[in-house]
């Protein structure tokens, strides 16, 4: 069988069995454009139907969560998980809160984990869940009942050695915190059943950091590959949460120059640079007082804040989109190329769209790919579990020591696929193969499950 046909037979199939999931399309699209040369050289994939297979959650799981409000008013939000593969080890992936969430983002994002937790070298299978409950705007003791309510049904569904949440948009130690108090509560049994916990009650140090970290690590692969480094390189950066804050300061360390971030309304130029002083400026003006860049703009010297305005449009020899999901459109894609960017490292899962993809690779720029380049989470997630079972902690030393050698097994990963099936230094290929080889073998000597 042509296994060009084969593919675009299948993506045929897959928009037809669900068509309004668009960005779940859009994820195995990318994933499926990589494995033509894999499913040519493996006929044994396609007899098996591995692509039929993959695609199709193993289990999904969508309830009812009522909760109260302060003022007694009842609210009902839907909550959900995605029980995507469990081939390599149980269901691992985080919780989306936004008022965003619906099952098509869910799919895609769990299906990106899958290849994702398989690139990270641990026995992690892949999932995501969360609901259409939008934490921004709500006090604590309201997030805590929706956490509890969304609780009291998932606790059925998840365990130690079944499905291990963690957080995402909207969902970070505080949730993650309110959820295992009410799992712990039901089962009567302390296990390590989420991560991202805090480091006081069972979380791994440097989780917070991992992604941003892991993303910064993994542009130093890209770099050093190229017998460049990251010094005096200028960058500029999407979303100003974890993986975009913690990216900054692993950069700034590494000697680049980050001049350029953004959030919902509007982006910083900062033509000197963040430093020290002001990471911390920034960490308390997001993380403690929610507050806008604005006050950044206004602040410090030379810098200001446009507001309205996306990050794109200034300057750098790297881009790092750190927020969502087609983030990156190709008109952003041409600007960065007019402007000498010389490479697109994502953060976020699947923030460029296809269009700035084709664009960034036309340009000869480099690019990886957020199952490659943001894994550095949910890796160190699979140190928190590691940990947990051992009941030990280790120090942040030996937690980065981990995460520097898997962000550097992941690039090497990602490359040895990409020239081993005849596209050299395309890393999204490499990523997607590795991925997915390793997953398809294990379910293939796992037999029809
Ligand atoms: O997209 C991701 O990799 C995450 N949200 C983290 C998942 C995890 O289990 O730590």
């Amino acid at each position: 069988m042509d296994s060009k046909t084969y593919a675009a037979d299948f993506l045929d199939y897959v928009a037809k069995k669900d068509p309004a999931q668009k960005v779940f399309h859009q994820a195995v699209k990318e994933v499926v454009s990589s494995l033509t040369p894999v499913l040519q050289q493996h006929l044994l994939y396609i007899k098996e139907r591995i692509l039929e297979r993959i695609v199709e959650p193993e289990r999904t799981i969508i309830f009812r969560v009522p909760w109260q409000d302060d003022k007694g008013e009842i609210h009902v939000n839907r909550g959900f998980r995605v029980q995507y593969n469990s081939a390599l080890g149980p269901y691992k992936g985080g919780m989306r809160f936004h008022n965003t969430v619906n099952q098509d983002v869910l799919k895609f994002l769990g299906f990106e984990q899958v290849f994702k937790n398989s690139l990270t070298t641990l026995p992690l299978g892949g999932g995501k869940g969360g609901s259409d409950f939008d934490t921004r705007g709500k006090s604590d003791s309201e997030v805590m009942r929706f956490c509890h309510s969304f609780i009291n049904e998932l606790y059925h569904h998840i365990g130690y050695h079944t499905d291990i949440p963690a957080g995402d948009l909207g969902c970070g130690a505080r949730e993650i915190g309110y959820m295992f108090g009410q799992y712990k509560k039901l089962t009567n049994d302390f296990t390590g059943a989420f991560t991202g916990k805090k480091p006081n009650w069972g979380g791994s140090l440097l989780r917070p950091e991992a992604t941003g970290y892991g993303v910064a690590y993994f542009a130093q692969n890209m770099l050093k590959n190229k017998g460049d480094s990251l010094e005096g390189k200028t960058c500029i950066i999407s979303g100003t949460g974890n993986v975009g804050i913690y990216a900054m300061e692993k950069l700034t360390l590494l000697g680049a120059k980050v001049v350029g971030f953004m959030d919902y309304d509007g982006s910083v130029y900062d033509p000197d640079g963040i430093d020290a002083e002001k990471l911390a400026f920034l960490k308390d003006l997001v993380f403690v007082r929610r507050g806008s860049l604005k006050e950044y703009g206004e602040k410090f010297k030379h810098s200001h804040f446009r507001s309205g305005k996306k990050t794109w449009d200034i300057p750098c020899d790297l881009a790092f989109p750190t927020a969502c999901e087609n983030e990156l459109l190709e008109e952003d894609a041409k600007t960065l190329a007019l402007n000498g960017c010389k490479g697109v490292c994502e953060g976020s899962n699947m923030p460029c769209t296809p269009q700035a993809i084709d664009l960034i690779k036309e340009a000869k720029m480099l690019y990886s790919p957020g199952k490659a380049s943001n894994a550095g989470g949910v890796a160190v997630s699979g140190l928190e579990m590691t940990q947990n079972s051992m009941r030990v902690y280790w120090t942040r030393e030996e937690v980065d020591q981990y995460l520097q050698r898997i962000m550097t097994s992941i690039h090497t990963n990602c490359l040895e696929a990409a020239a081993q099936y005849g596209m050299p230094g395309d890393y999204m290929a490499g990523a997607n193969i590795f991925g997915f080889k390793k997953v398809a073998d294990a379910m293939i000597d796992q037999g029809l499950v």
